[in-house]
């Protein structure tokens, strides 16, 4: 039975690892800069070229004497209002986990920092949309979801196999 269960754990995770179930990430925001309002990172750029995903998390790095992180809705981001935070991050390494789809908006309470841009609006889009359709753009949406959708069916299978084995 022994041998069963490994085989099933072996081709379950190789068919997840085949057909690209994306592991979490942990994006360090503004890269080295980290989170600052100096404006030598614009975030907006920073986080146009990345594909956030449900499970991955953001690391904001700054020193908290001078910078915080608000984590706000969506007038708060455009106003720069942060008297009515979802959340407030003070540490100056603070981990943010994103742990839902659509957009995370952030800005700096200090006064000023945000209208000197640093804010940032994160979207968490659904892991199925992947930078790698460069190859067939009209129909490999299409089949990446449905390889993705099979390969989580496999892997709960055999995860539900290995729990009776
Ligand atoms: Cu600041």
């Amino acid at each position: 039975m022994a041998n069963l269960r490994k085989s099933m754990l072996v081709v379950s995770l190789l068919m997840m690892a085949l057909c690209g179930v994306s592991m979490p990430a942990v994006y360090q925001v503004g890269d080295s800069a980290g989170w600052t309002s100096m404006g030598q990172v614009d975030y907006q750029d920073w986080a146009a070229n990345k594909n956030f995903h449900v499970g991955d998390t953001l690391v904001f790095n700054y020193n908290n004497q001078f910078h915080n992180v608000k984590q706000v809705a969506h007038p708060g981001f455009e106003s720069c209002n942060a008297t009515s935070p979802i959340a407030t991050y003070t540490n100056g390494s603070d981990t943010v986990a994103l742990e839902k789809l659509g957009h995370f908006y952030f800005i700096c309470g200090y006064p000023g920092h945000c209208q000197a841009g640093q804010k940032i609006d994160i979207l968490v889009a659904p892991a199925t949309s992947k930078p790698n359709h460069a190859a067939s753009p009209s129909t490999s949406s299409a089949s990446s979801l449905y390889s993705s959708n099979l390969s989580w069916t496999w892997g709960v299978l055999g995860f539900f196999l290995l729990g009776f084995a």
